[in-house]
């Protein structure tokens, strides 16, 4: 189309003026902030070159469920951050699960676990793995020897959170890398609680890192969206078999919102652990307080742990109130500055009961095997005043 001819109404609204001026989005536009590239498909320039892309004899954009120019931004900077050759971008923390056990495990596979994770990541274990034929064998993540107990020939992920959600549980990462090493399988541990800014799990000797990136690396409570980091070689097949299947990928304006967020995050988590040190120890020494779990806190059981393979203790701290599951029911309920709801990594300060909204997918006896006490109440410790939180929480607790 040259313009030569007229075209009609109809035809402009969908061409509009960029037939006219080919090449005016070839000029250096010398952005700042990356553009979103909102398109759903990229033109090729000849029959040959799209049959060349399909066949995978030559790169280029074609179509955003494979690629998309804002992805690889996100993809790039986040690679980059976790010292891993390349990353893949997805809608949430729970497509990154999923395609993760899909890129490692076929049917009568098997992955072994730490006993303590994000509910939905127990549930996809207990649940829809198994319909699969994927058997997960889930073990406590303290002592590394658990997971050389519970390896089978069969088993080709080992996946661990540490700090592990809501109990603060860490994994010491080396020890159990080197065990999945000798056993062949690879090691995913979701670092959602620790960002690459504190850990880097690749480092330590992990094979795949995992986030969801709807926590502090968005920050601001906006977005939902997933990540995973590994090798090269790892995130083609994830990205060319996995995710062109089932599909599952992050959207340009959600990639664009993290590439955002991570500007801001060594700020954002430096401020995040302050306050949260801070209301630990306030919490430690309250008489309604009868158990504080905050890896900062030389009194919690891995603090020498965390101070090896972290370098910062982050803003999640779970603690337990005298009176019970009734009694964290009154703070919840008597807070005016937290905000009673879920997710965590905000701006905003973030009060949630794990036993029946987080972790509500665990059995009763399942949590209190892993320590999930009905009295326990999380919180994800925002970037407030932490004098105005602290007062907060000491009005609340004083109506127990
Ligand atoms: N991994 C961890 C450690 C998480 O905490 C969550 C969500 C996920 C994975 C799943 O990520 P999503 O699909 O939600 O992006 N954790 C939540 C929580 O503690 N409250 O609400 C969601």
């Amino acid at each position: 189309m040259s313009g030569k001819r007229p075209w009609k109404f109809a035809t402009l609204c969908v061409h509009g003026k960029k037939h006219l001026d080919k090449h005016a989005a070839e000029r250096p536009i010398r952005a700042v902030s990356t553009p979103i590239f909102q398109s759903s498909t990229f033109a090729f320039e000849s029959a040959e070159q799209g049959a060349a892309i399909f066949a995978g004899t030559e790169t280029g954009y074609f179509y955003t469920r494979l690629g998309n120019p804002t992805q690889t931004a996100l993809e790039t900077e986040m690679a980059y951050l976790e010292n891993g050759q390349a990353a893949l971008a997805l809608a949430s923390g729970m497509a990154a699960a999923t395609t993760a056990v899909l890129t490692c495990c076929v049917a009568g596979d098997h992955v072994v676990s730490g006993d303590t994770l994000y509910g939905g990541t127990h549930q996809l274990f207990t649940h829809t793995l198994p319909k699969l034929g994927i058997s997960v064998t889930e073990v406590d993540a303290r002592d590394p020897q658990n997971f050389a107990r519970a390896m089978t020939r069969k088993t080709r992920l080992v996946y661990v959170e540490s700090p592990a959600n809501p109990t603060l549980v860490l994994t010491d990462i080396a020890a159990v890398a080197k065990i999945a090493r000798q056993a062949g399988a690879p090691l995913l541990v979701d670092n959602t609680f620790c960002t690459p800014y504190y850990q880097n799990p690749l480092d330590l000797g992990a094979d795949i890192a995992l986030h969801s990136a709807t926590k502090y690396i968005g920050g601001h409570g906006d977005t939902v969206a997933g990540i995973l980091v590994g090798s090269t070689e790892w995130i083609q097949k994830a990205r060319f078999e996995t995710v062109r299947d089932v599909g599952g990928i992050i959207s340009p304006f959600n990639a664009w919102l993290l590439l955002r967020g991570l500007k801001t995050l060594p700020v954002r988590m430096d401020r995040h652990s302050e306050n949260a040190l801070e209301i630990a120890n306030f919490l430690s020494y309250h008489p309604k307080v009868t158990d504080v779990i905050y890896p900062g806190l030389r009194t919690h059981s891995q603090h020498d742990l965390a101070r090896r393979q972290q370098r910062g203790f982050g803003g999640m701290i779970s603690f337990l109130v005298k009176g019970g599951r009734e009694a964290g029911r009154v703070v919840m309920n008597n807070v005016e500055l937290c905000t009673l709801a879920v997710s965590l990594g905000d701006v905003d300060t973030l009060i949630e009961h794990p036993a029946t909204m987080t972790h509500s997918t665990y059995s009763e006896a399942e949590l209190k095997k892993v320590g999930i006490d009905p009295a326990m109440v999380r919180l994800s410790v925002g970037l407030e005043d932490v004098d105005d939180i602290i007062a907060d929480l000491r009005q609340a607790l004083a109506r127990i």
